[in-house]
């Protein structure tokens, strides 16, 4: 039987961090593990990690798309934090990025990792940016890596 998985290492990747600035408090710590993740883990380049910064996640989907069709990036991992509210705004930022985010990577035939944050409220936010339940900015940079090497072993099965 042949399996293929991807591992974590990747040193040649380029990859893009596209972040929203909207709860930056909280993205801030979602890119310094995602960077600390693609140069500890992933053996990334400092010089060959390229940060982008969009006023919110609802943004996101078209900086990617533009970085995705330069075919410069190996991969795209996507940072923000959508918090619910009162009103259905939550439902529109975060369902727009999640399935714009989704469109990018099938339509461009990229990795693009999804470390957006969903949560009902600035406590779950703060778990999952670096505290108790670790650091999804980190785990979305790994998933990219994992991505890039099992698009490589798939071409060449
Ligand atoms: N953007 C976020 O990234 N997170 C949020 O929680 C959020 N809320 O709650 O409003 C948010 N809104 C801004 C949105 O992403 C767009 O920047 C804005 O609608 C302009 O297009």
């Amino acid at each position: 039987m042949k399996v293929l998985e991807g591992v974590l290492s990747a040193p040649n990747a380029k990859i893009a961090v596209v972040v929203a600035r909207f709860n930056h408090f909280i993205n801030d710590s979602l890119v310094d593990g995602a960077v600390d993740a693609l140069k500890r883990v992933g053996q990334v380049k400092e010089e060959n990690i390229t940060l982008v910064k969009v006023p919110g996640a609802y943004e996101l989907p078209l900086a990617v798309r533009r970085l995705a069709n330069t075919k410069k990036f190996d991969a795209i991992v996507a940072l923000g934090t959508v918090i619910r509210g009162g009103t259905a705004h939550f439902e529109y930022v975060a369902g727009e990025a999640s399935s714009g985010l989704g469109n990018v990577a099938l339509n461009a035939d990229i990795p693009v990792a999804f470390g957006v944050l969903t949560t009902e409220n600035i406590e779950q936010a703060i778990e999952r940016a670096g505290t108790k339940a670790g650091n999804k900015g980190a785990e979305a940079a790994l998933v990219a890596l994992e991505m890039i090497n099992l698009l490589n072993q798939i071409d060449v099965a």
